[in-house]
């Protein structure tokens, strides 16, 4: 049977994170789930240590301060891999994934290294989003897209399924993205290892409570790394279209 382990990151989620917890719960009840909080002033961690009492699927990752969501997911994957589940899952505590959709991903990497939540394929949507955050959104994914050259229409989202074994190849301790650039560059990752990357429709719904930790910031960083990343990817094909004239 296939482990699957749902990490979920917080910061100031206590509005919420009980409720994300046990709708996963309630969507994949075999599934189990791990907040990985990072000393949340508004006591999120403590909320967290009491679900995890009542139920021995849930678990905690504390860390010692606010680090970013990007380090959050290396620490929250490394518990995972040592723990040898077969599946890890990226969820947002805020409700903006919903967790009824869970089987969909999990069914998606049955036959792919790593399935990725879509609101930009056919039949994937956003709720509620403002326009601002939409605009963002997409022209991010667009600029990523022809930087990399990669095809996928949302490289930017955070709700995702891996295979384990992917992510074992994917060298995770030298990820240093911290935003949502995080999930371009394990999306990248995947992509240039040779795994096969496969895009699931979702409804994507804004979160109702609780403050973003979006900020130009984070924009600014996604900017720069992706357009590192193309250069870099632009001139090995540049190099590889001269050498193989060349032969
Ligand atoms: N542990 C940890 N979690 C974080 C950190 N930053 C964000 N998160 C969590 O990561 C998830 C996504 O963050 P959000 O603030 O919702 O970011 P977003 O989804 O890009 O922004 P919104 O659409 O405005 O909600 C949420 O569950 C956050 O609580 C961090 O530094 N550490
Ligand atoms: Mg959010």
């Amino acid at each position: 049977m296939t482990t699957v382990l749902v990490v979920i990151p917080t910061y100031n989620e206590a509005l919420t994170i009980g409720k994300t917890v046990e709708r996963t719960r309630a969507a994949v009840p075999g599934a189990h789930v791990l907040v990985v909080d990072d000393a949340s002033p508004d006591g999120t961690g403590a909320l967290a240590d009491e679900l995890a009492e009542l139920d021995d699927h849930v678990h905690v990752l504390h860390r010692g301060g606010k680090q970013g969501l990007g380090a959050a997911y290396v620490a929250g994957f490394g518990w995972g891999l040592a723990r040898d589940y077969d599946v890890l899952v990226e969820m947002d505590a805020d409700g903006s994934h919903q967790p009824e959709e869970l089987p969909l991903l999990l069914h998606a990497v049955e036959n792919a290294d790593l399935a990725l939540g879509s609101r930009y394929v056919p039949g994937g949507r956003t709720v509620n989003w403002p326009y601002k955050r939409q605009a963002i959104s997409r022209i991010g994914n667009t600029y990523t897209r022809l930087a990399l050259g990669t095809g996928l229409r949302d490289a930017t989202g955070g709700y995702r399924a891996y295979r384990a074994s992917a992510l074992r190849e994917l060298d995770i301790d030298s990820v240093a993205s911290q935003g949502y650039c995080f999930q371009v560059d394990m999306a990248w990752r995947a992509i240039r290892a040779g795994f096969r990357v496969i895009e699931v429709p979702i409804t994507f719904v804004e979160r109702e409570q609780g403050e973003s930790k979006m900020d130009g910031k984070v924009v600014r960083e996604a900017l720069l790394r992706v357009t590192q990343w193309g250069a870099v990817h632009r001139a090995r094909q540049l190099r590889d279209l001269v050498g193989g004239s060349r032969r």
